[in-house]
């Protein structure tokens, strides 16, 4: 039987990541403009929806009974994957005997809360139940099959995106070797699950994911030359998790390189499983160098066309895995034990542009009518202040051996509109622009021109707008230290 769904989320972000329209703010998007609706963005889960991008997070059901954590799981985003809910010991405790008791609960919670539902994971040498262990090749082989083709058709029409296999690869690109299922079945065994998760659910993405594969490294590569070879043979895969496991501090340079090469593949591209730990106990300043790092990996998925989002493993620390694995280490998510949000929650949203404050009613004071006095009062002649000049610029980067993206944001700190604008500022060491969004930019010698664009020429007095461009350096990649709008010096931001 077929049955008629509603578009699921999911598709409605990849609509408007393609249709970008002119709304009320524009949010610059690797080289496209994506409108934010006119109504104002209140959580990530707003900015990231309009901004066209996944924003998820691991969710344990149990905790759902918990206000403090449904209000954030509700609220936050437009994404969920099961933490442990779907993976292999919980989906089939006893071989061929299944039970989705919790993973349906995680379904449900998608369906009822309009979030794509992300499925974690299908195949991984790690949580296998022990019944597995005592299997030969062939029969761990069907076993897999098995698992694969029940789940996979189990959630068949509720799961956008599954991770089929689950970290196959050790440090050195080589297959990871504490594995039974390559001990056992041998290198097929990725192709086997894909094709099989493929037979069983058509429709959904079909992802490998692996953690230490967020630079330029030999695991990545290794990834990367079997996407490859799958693409040239025609084994189904879709999409490369990165799971993002970081520390504060060492967000790989390569990293948005990575997944461009990842993307330039014809494959989607996701973070899949976030956290940022530091060593115990946090203060302000380690707060502070997490919130940049968040706030760098959203960029670089902004950055990245095929980049779908983000999802972070966890809501509070509280019940993040990190301090169990990591002896002394944890803070490793966006919200503290007590659900407080920390400064990584507004580096995120500045990912995008910021919350948006609600405007204040405009208060208008009653009017009162002076009394007429006589002999009447010499009115000295009405003089209107000249309107003040000012503007603001902020100029954030990534950057990797010889390239960057630079994003930067405009702002109107004076007391009247500005109707077309142009900025202009000097590369400090020898950098060239080489594709440019948002504006008209030139370059001559170092000497950058950039005018507005015909949509976003106008900002009223205190607002701002945005543009952007990939660029090339040499190495050295120093930032501009003045630029002028409409001949008058900003200040930076
Ligand atoms: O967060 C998960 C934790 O609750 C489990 O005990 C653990 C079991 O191995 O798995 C954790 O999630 C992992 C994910 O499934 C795969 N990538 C690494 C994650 C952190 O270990």
């Amino acid at each position: 039987m077929s049955v008629t769904r509603p578009p699921a989320p999911s598709s409605r972000r990849a609509a408007l990541r393609t249709t970008a329209v002119a709304l009320a703010a524009t949010i610059v998007v690797g080289a496209a403009a994506v409108a934010i609706p006119a109504q104002a963005a209140s959580s990530l889960k707003d900015l990231a929806t309009a901004a066209g991008k996944d924003i998820g997070f691991a969710l344990d059901p149990n905790r759902l009974s918990e206000s403090a954590y449904k209000s954030i799981a509700d609220s936050e985003f437009n994404l969920v994957v099961a933490e442990n809910a779907m993976k292999w010991d919980a989906t089939e405790p006893s071989q061929n005997s299944f039970s989705y008791g919790q993973g349906d609960q995680v379904a449900n919670y998608a369906a009822s809360t309009g979030k794509e539902l992300y499925g974690h994971t299908l195949v991984w040498h790690s949580q296998m139940p022990s019944w597995t262990n005592s299997l030969s090749g062939s029969a761990l082989d069907s076993a897999m099959r098995n698992h694969v083709t029940n789940v996979a058709t189990h959630f068949k029409g509720k799961v956008a995106s599954w991770d089929v296999v689950n970290e196959a690869f050790g440090e050195n690109g080589e297959r990871r070797t504490d594995s039974a299922l390559q001990q056992k079945i041998g290198d097929g065994y990725i192709e086997t699950a894909f094709r099989t998760a493929r037979a069983a659910d058509p429709t959904a993405k079909l992802c490998i994911n692996d953690y230490n594969t967020d630079a330029i490294n030999s695991k990545s590569t290794a990834i990367y030359n079997l996407v490859r070879d799958f693409k040239a043979r025609g084994v189904p895969i879709d999409c490369v998790g990165f799971q993002s496991h970081l520390i504060i501090g060492q967000v790989p340079s390569s990293m948005q390189q990575n997944l461009q090469r990842f993307a330039d593949l014809g494959v989607d591209v996701r973070i899949t499983e976030l956290d940022i730990r530091m060593t115990m106990p946090s203060d302000s300043s380690k707060l502070a160098t997490q919130a940049a790092d968040y706030k760098k990996v959203f960029q670089i998925c902004n950055a990245v066309t095929r980049c779908q989002g983000v999802t972070i493993w966890g809501i509070t620390d509280k019940y993040s895995w990190v301090p169990g694995v990591f002896s002394g280490q944890g803070a490793a998510l966006v919200w503290d034990d007590n659900y407080n949000k920390k400064p990584a929650y507004d580096a995120i949203a500045s990912a995008f542009g910021g919350i948006t404050p609600t405007t204040p009613p405009v208060t208008t004071p009653p009017v009162t009518t002076p009394p007429v006095t006589t002999p009447p009062v010499t009115t000295p002649p009405v003089t209107t202040p000249p309107p003040s000049a000012g503007c603001q610029v902020s100029y954030g980067v990534n950057q990797w051996n010889t390239g960057f993206t630079a994003n930067v944001t405009v702002k109107n700190t004076s007391s009247s509109a500005l109707n077309g604008w142009t900025l202009t500022f000097s590369f400090p060491s020898g950098q060239s622009v080489t594709q440019a969004w948002s504006s008209v930019t030139t370059q001559s010698g170092s000497a950058v021109t950039v005018k507005n664009a015909a949509w976003n020429g106008s900002i009223p007095a205190g607002g701002s707008t945005q543009f952007g461009f990939n660029g090339s350096h040499s190495g050295t990649n120093t930032a501009p230290s003045s630029f002028s709008l409409n001949g008058t010096v900003c200040s930076v931001a």
